[in-house]
């Protein structure tokens, strides 16, 4: 596989500086050696640069830096657009706004492919907000909103070229929910499972359930890690931390079973933030699961897709 690293020094959707510092952390911790490893070619595309912005405003006054995150949502549209028509593009945040542009890119891509574009959202938070209901006005708050098309984003964010379908979302780890999040959850029809659906079903059975919908509708699949996805106590470099998250066994099972799947074309891997982080142990986590989903294993297993 030819894993294209980008570089997202994004901070403007978080309310805590230091998001911008984690493409370098990602870096710094070896990621591309763990890709080249695994005997993947790797392309370290650099960090993009902050894109110029323009004036846009909206209602709600509560809502910060929208001008920047307009601007690096229609940049990243078409950055995520050009790098997914070969390869695999791995999106090194930067906070979860980034990834209004980049689900957009791909799922740009994935249209023109005639195949429908899937999305597994590894996060505490559902980041369903629309730029109305944002009580914090942090704009990480709002990419799933944005790319399955909710109200609300017309005049301020770029037009969708291909809309997500929300059926094709599929939420784990899920902890922190606001009530205007509830409110379209309880219309949209994405599949979220909550920290209690792992403890009851177990993750592998949440997530094989949604990998065989995947195969059975030919689709690609975009993964989207949110560092606040883990429990705080193994990934502490995280402005959002939410008690309670997935294991570091958890983690890895996802990444294995879905590198198993072959199904994955593209990843996020946002809201690092290594101003927060111990010694580096959760960038070191995010290039081991990264690892995990591109392959590395501690033995080889007999054949069975996932
Ligand atoms: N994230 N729901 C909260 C808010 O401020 O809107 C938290 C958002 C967290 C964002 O997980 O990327
Ligand atoms: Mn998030
Ligand atoms: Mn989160
Ligand atoms: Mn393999």
């Amino acid at each position: 596989m030819h894993c294209k690293l980008i570089g997202i020094p994004l901070q403007d959707g978080a309310s805590q500086l230091g998001c911008e510092m984690g493409p370098s952390a990602l870096r710094v911790a070896g990621l591309a050696a763990a890709l080249a490893d695994l005997g993947h070619e790797v392309s370290d595309l650099g960090n993009l640069s902050p894109p110029p912005t323009r004036d846009v405003a909206h209602g709600n006054s509560a809502v910060r830096n929208l001008p920047e995150i307009v601007a690096w949502t229609e940049l990243l549209a078409d950055v995520a657009y050009r790098e997914s028509g070969e390869g695999m593009p791995i999106f090194l945040g930067g906070d979860h706004a980034l990834s209004a542009g980049t689900v957009a890119g791909v799922a740009r891509r994935a249209a023109d492919k005639g195949r429908p574009l899937f999305v597994l959202w590894l996060d505490a938070h559902t980041d369903l907000h629309t730029l109305t209901s944002t009580e914090s006005g942090n704009l990480h708050g709002v990419p799933v909103a944005y790319f399955t098309g909710q109200p609300g984003f017309d005049g301020t964010f770029p037009p969708l070229v291909a809309p997500v379908d929300a059926a094709n979302v599929c939420m784990i780890g899920i902890r922190s929910v606001d009530p205007a999040e509830r409110a379209t959850l309880s219309k949209a029809d994405i599949t979220i499972h909550d920290m209690r659906s792992i403890d009851e079903h177990g993750v592998a059975a949440l997530l094989r359930s949604f990998l065989e919908r995947v195969t059975d509708a030919n689709g690609l699949l975009h993964v989207s890690l949110d560092v606040d996805f883990l429990d705080p106590a193994v990934a502490p470099a995280v402005g959002t931390t939410v008690p309670g998250g997935a294991t570091f066994r958890e983690a890895h099972l996802v990444m294995e079973m879905l590198h198993d799947s072959g199904l994955v074309s593209s990843l996020d891997l946002v809201e690092l933030n290594p101003f927060l982080d111990e010694r580096g142990r959760t960038a070191t986590l995010l290039v081991d699961l990264t690892a995990s989903l591109m392959g590395r294993k501690v033995l080889d297993r007999p054949t069975r897709s996932f």
